[in-house]
């Protein structure tokens, strides 16, 4: 029985701050889209992932080395996502987003989930979701956009690509040069505006709420810890243990799409 009543008493201790808390940011990861179907980067999958390693193919070598191979890989995730809608706690996260103008949203996904979710509360709920947006920082870019290899040149872009032959990947109609998708892979620096509005959020929010990644890849996995290092609290979403759970003053053992809804109410 103690471990039940323990787990309660830890989710309401949890809620109960968030609730309080003045400034709230969450930092979300690949688990949180994980009961939306899309596999993570780092859990034991199946098919999709096995071919192919992130580490080797979501680097600028490999593009300039395979943009094929790359775009292979990409348009496959793309064509996943777009088949895929949010779960209740991209949902949960979008409301708590809607209601709490302060609160500030740093994904690491680039599956636009979150995104998705804001426009359906929103419309839910008879609001705008455009200063919402705005506070949804996508801090590794999206797999719904892409950006020329060369030039300034982005858009968005949901289309298949034939990644059967270079001569069939999408090229710059500015400059002619082969288009990538628009995210951020190993070894390429972050967009800087985005990363300091995340940073200060994290610094000047008493409560961080940290779901669904297993916090390895940084800059984004010292968000938390800048969190804590101004003074504050962390609660952290997670099935299983990750650098960050020995830190956390509330860890709630267990999935996203279930604990989120309980947490923001
Ligand atoms: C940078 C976009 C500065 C692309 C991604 C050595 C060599 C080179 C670089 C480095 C190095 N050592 C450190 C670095 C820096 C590197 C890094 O951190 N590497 C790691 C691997 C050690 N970082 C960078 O390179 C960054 N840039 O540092 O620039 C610079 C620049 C130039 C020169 C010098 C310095 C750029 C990092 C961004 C990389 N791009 N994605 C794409 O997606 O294709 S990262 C990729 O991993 C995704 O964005 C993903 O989100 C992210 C992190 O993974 P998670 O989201 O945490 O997902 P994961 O699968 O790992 O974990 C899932 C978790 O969910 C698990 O804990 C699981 O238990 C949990 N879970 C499962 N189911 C559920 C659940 N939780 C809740 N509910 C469930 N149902
Ligand atoms: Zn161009």
């Amino acid at each position: 029985m103690g471990d039940v009543a323990s787990e309660t008493e830890v989710l309401q201790a949890a809620r109960a701050a968030v609730e309080n808390a003045e400034r709230v940011v969450i930092v979300t990861g690949a688990g949180v889209s994980a009961e939306s179907g899309i596999p993570t980067f780092r859990d034991p999958e199946d098919g999709l992932w096995a071919r192919f390693k992130p580490e080797e193919l979501a680097t600028p070598q490999a593009f300039s080395r395979d943009p094929c191979r790359v775009w292979e890989w990409y348009d496959l995730r793309r064509r996943a996502v777009l088949a895929c809608q949010p779960n209740p706690g991209h949902l949960a996260i979008a409301r708590f987003l809607l209601e709490k103008p302060s609160a500030i949203l740093v994904t690491q996904n680039v599956d636009g989930l979150h995104d998705l979710a804001v426009e359906i509360q929103a419309d839910a709920m008879g609001m705008r979701p455009d200063e919402a947006f705005d506070r949804v920082l996508a801090l590794h870019g999206s797999l719904l956009h892409v950006r020329c290899s060369e030039c300034t040149y982005d858009r968005p872009d949901r289309s298949p690509v034939d990644a059967g032959a270079s001569e069939t990947l999408p090229s710059c109609p500015d400059c002619g040069a082969l288009l990538r998708p628009a995210v951020v892979w190993f070894g390429e620096m972050l967009d800087w505006e985005t990363l300091e509005r995340a940073f200060e959020a994290a610094r000047a929010s008493p409560v961080c709420v940290v779901a669904g990644t297993s916090a390895l890849v940084h800059p984004a996995a010292s968000l938390p810890a800048a969190t804590l290092a101004a003074g504050g609290d962390l609660v952290e979403i997670n099935p299983r243990n990750t650098p960050l759970s020995g830190r956390a003053r509330w860890r709630l053992a267990g999935s996203a799409g279930q604990l989120l809804p309980k947490l923001l109410v």
